[in-house]
């Protein structure tokens, strides 16, 4: 590793420079819009001096950044670390932090398995696994006065749902899956500044890091789940022997905690919308709606880096070779340039368009495995409850990537 340059090049003079915005501090991690706001007004593309990085917070420079791999590199990190002077944590991902060509059949694999065909064949046992969650909950679960059911949605919901259908459909064994959060949490901390969240984490995450290392060898995965798919790609030449299980870990560690993040979000955006929770029982057909509008809203991954190769123009401005550049999904998934009323969970409006999945060759190579496990949810769900509410305020969990709720309290009523 060569030594980090210690003289930064000059700041192009046109580029606005904010002195007193960052985006990893605790409180602006906790609720990110008013910042946004303001990197947004501040124009196209602006200079965070406090993390010496670019920034765009727009949906059209977000969109052009996000397609434009060749001048913007994913191979030097996803995260804040530049991968040319600092060790990554782990062996960078075949996927996320690779550029083209060495991307190209890990992807190709990947996209194959992941596919709508393939994900749909979990359909009927996922749906099952659903209904019996939401038929637990109405069974046993903690009833109030009124009769509702009384729940936090984050240890009752979003997470034992993804847990209980993922790694199974991924083939693990079913041991040690408690281990799969905290790798998840870790992992989306990583992309952000060496801060307490990263320090904090890093004294536990050692025996995580084995156990996820000890699931991706081929003995280790059932025969028929999309983990041995993965292998079975390198018996066909598409990767190779070693490239299959960092494949696999990809899937362990981008295939947990965003799901969960990504249901809860719905879920708290039906209960803050009890009139548009009202039309999704009408219109159950809107469930897809419903899942698209609040990943829009809530973008769970709120930010990615990348890499200059050259200096590159945007906007007017050039952002010389080598610096990072921080893209705001979330910011861009509210951008008032782009969408009427922005900040408004409205079933009634095409999100297509939304950037929470990314754009471009790295766009989510999972997303049709969120959408369904969110969709088989919401259909268990939608029908037995009549209502959802607030029983208390949600917290927010603070993550230097993932924007979502620690705990999440409803009432559910039943129907
Ligand atoms: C890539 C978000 C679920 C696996 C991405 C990217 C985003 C994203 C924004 C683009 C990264 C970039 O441009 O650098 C999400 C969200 C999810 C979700 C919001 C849930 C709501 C999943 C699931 C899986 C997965 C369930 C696995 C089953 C991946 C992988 C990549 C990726 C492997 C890298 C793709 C590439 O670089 O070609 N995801 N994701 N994601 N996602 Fe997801
Ligand atoms: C990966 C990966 C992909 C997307 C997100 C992510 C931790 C990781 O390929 O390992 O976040």
């Amino acid at each position: 590793m060569t030594a980090q340059p210690k003289t930064t090049s000059a700041v192009d003079a046109s580029v606005p420079v904010l002195d007193d915005v960052d985006p990893f501090d605790e409180e602006v991690l906790a609720g990110p819009h008013h910042m946004h706001s303001i990197i947004r007004d501040a124009g196209d593309l602006v200079y965070l001096a406090q993390h010496d990085i670019y920034a765009v917070a727009r949906y059209s420079p977000v969109r052009e950044t996000l397609e434009n791999w060749q001048d913007f590199s994913s191979a030097a990190g996803a995260g804040l670390a530049n991968f040319r002077y600092e060790e990554p944590w782990r062996p960078p991902s075949l996927l996320l932090e690779a550029d083209p060509p060495h991307h190209d059949a890990p992807r190709s694999v990947l996209q194959k398995i992941l596919g709508p065909r393939r994900i749909r064949a979990f359909e009927d046992e996922w749906d099952r696994t659903a209904n019996q969650l939401v038929d637990c909950l109405l069974e046993y679960g903690e009833r109030d006065e009124n009769s509702a059911v009384v729940i936090d949605a984050v240890p009752s919901i979003a997470e034992p749902f993804p847990l209980s259908v993922f790694p199974e459909a991924l083939g693990l064994s079913g041991e040690g899956l408690d281990n799969l959060l905290p790798y998840g949490n870790f992992a989306f901390n990583a992309f952000g500044p060496r801060n307490r969240l990263v320090t904090e984490a890093q004294k536990t995450i050692g025996p995580v890091m084995e156990w996820v290392g000890e699931q991706c060898p081929r003995h280790a995965l059932t025969e028929s789940g999309l983990g041995a798919d993965i292998w079975a790609a390198s018996d066909d030449t598409d990767i190779t022997e070693a490239q299959a299980p960092l494949i696999v870990r990809s899937l362990l560690t981008a295939g947990v905690d965003t799901t969960v993040y990504g249901i809860a979000a719905v879920l708290y955006h039906l209960a803050d919308n009890p009139d548009q929770y009202q039309r999704l029982r009408d219109e159950p057909e809107l469930i897809r709606a419903a899942i698209e509008e609040s990943l829009r809203l809530e973008s769970p991954v709120q930010t990615f880096f990348r890499t200059t190769t050259r200096d590159v123009p945007i906007s007017g401005h050039v952002i010389p070779e080598g610096k990072k550049v921080l893209m705001f999904l979330g910011a861009a998934n509210r951008d008032p340039r782009r969408w009427a009323n922005p900040d408004e969970f409205d079933l009634g409006r095409d999100p297509s368009g939304h950037v929470a999945f990314g754009s471009g060759i790295h766009q989510c190579v999972g997303q049709h495995v969120a959408r369904f496990e969110a969709a088989s949810l919401l259909q268990a769900l939608v029908p037995k409850i009549e209502r959802i509410e607030f029983s208390t305020a949600p917290e927010r969990k603070i993550n230097n990537t993932l924007l979502g709720w620690k705990t999440l309290p409803l009432r559910l009523i039943p129907a």
